[in-house]
């Protein structure tokens, strides 16, 4: 049986035509700076997002990591949202490496209000930490795969930059957000000094991110990425993988939001689950069960004898997540094993 597996959209695996690409990649390494495959992503991604310079990095917690630790100094503090990626899922990192605290700001679906941001700013007085950093998130993970509207992003950006305060958008799913919003990767990029995405997710690379910015921002960012043992030898063997998801895999996103869609809608349906369909913009879906039905954890064991795989990240809430690994048939048969739980009569009568 194969498994419909919806924990996350990291768990793609490289296709044949992404292996073969990985096997032709030409490399060199990449710590002296000899990786032309390295080079050849760098420049893609520079131009993307409409920077200067662009750093490959293994992960995208490391390439937040180091934008964090190159946009400020121990002591400053950084204004986020409380669920955002950053300081909900990075293992505290951002305080171990750059020794920094946060200021978590509250706003819908991970959305900030830039008269929350205002309201935040430290006065500039020695009894305040400095207000240094403004961190944004989009699509905003445990915002629901939410997407900033633009003119939201610009004005947060706006007020920001007013203070002098810098931003880093946390951008692992920016390509969804672009592909929902039909905005361009490049006008998100322009509201923030520093932007990552990640490849290994949507994309469907094994692994990798990179992180943009100005050519200054990105030489303190190698740095610290050779600090936090970042720096990768023949990585353009990877680099090939992320290069070819940039080339193939981008225009296909709207599949995988129009499978978060019907999800969410048959879940809808469901009487033992509780979701807005209309809130699932991306290809993230969150929806809570209902107490009758048992507990999310019990209702992903169920699902998981099945072959469906979902995350309990909560005692009610379960997170789906639809990527390139999940076919059409596929969701059909995740919608069949839920409704057998969840739905008409299964749903009411626990
Ligand atoms: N998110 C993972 C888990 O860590 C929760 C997932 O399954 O969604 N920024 C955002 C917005 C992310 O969602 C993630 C990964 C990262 C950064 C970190 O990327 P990696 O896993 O490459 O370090």
């Amino acid at each position: 049986m194969e498994i419909v597996d919806l924990r996350s959209d990291t768990v793609t695996r490289p296709s044949p035509a992404m292996r073969a690409a990985m096997a032709r990649a030409e490399v060199g390494d990449d710590v002296f700076d000899d990786d032309p495959t390295i080079h050849r992503l760098q420049e893609r991604v520079a131009a993307l997002l409409g920077k200067e310079r662009a750093l490959f990095v293994p992960s995208g917690t490391m390439g937040n990591a180091v934008a964090v630790r190159s946009l400020t100094q121990p002591g400053d503090e950084i204004l986020l949202h409380r669920d955002s990626h950053l300081y909900f899922y990075e293992g505290g990192g951002y305080a171990a490496i750059s020794g920094c605290s946060v200021c978590l700001l509250d706003g819908e679906r991970g959305l900030l209000d830039p008269s929350t941001v205002r309201a935040a700013l430290r006065p500039a007085d020695d009894h305040h930490p400095r207000s240094s950093l403004v961190v944004l998130e989009n699509t905003h993970n445990r915002g629901g795969g939410s997407v900033w509207p633009l003119a939201l992003m610009a004005a947060v950006s706006e007020i920001a930059a007013a203070h002098g305060l810098r931003a880093h958008l946390d951008g692992a799913r920016l390509l969804n957000a672009c592909a929902a919003s039909g905005e361009a990767p490049e006008a998100y990029a322009r509201h923030a000094d520093t932007v990552s995405i990640c490849f290994s997710k949507g994309l469907g690379a094994p692994v990798g991110s990179a992180l943009a910015g100005s050519r200054e921002t990105i030489e303190r960012a190698h740095r610290w990425r050779k600090m936090l043992g970042g720096g990768m030898r023949q990585a353009g063997i990877l680099a090939a993988a992320a290069l070819y998801a940039l080339e193939h895999n981008i225009e296909r996103l709207a599949e995988d939001h129009a499978h978060a869609r019907l999800l969410a809608e048959a879940l809808a349906d469901m009487p033992g689950a509780a979701i807005d369909p209309g809130s699932v913009e991306t290809n993230i879906v969150y929806f809570d069960v209902d107490e009758r039905a048992g507990s999310a954890a019990e209702l992903c064991a169920t699902l998981e004898a099945e072959g469906v795989r979902m995350l309990a990240l909560a005692p009610r809430r379960v997170r789906a997540v639809t990527h390139l690994d999940v076919s059409r048939a596929g969701i059909g048969r995740a919608i069949a094993a839920l409704d057998a739980r969840l739905g008409g009569r299964a749903g009411r009568r626990r």
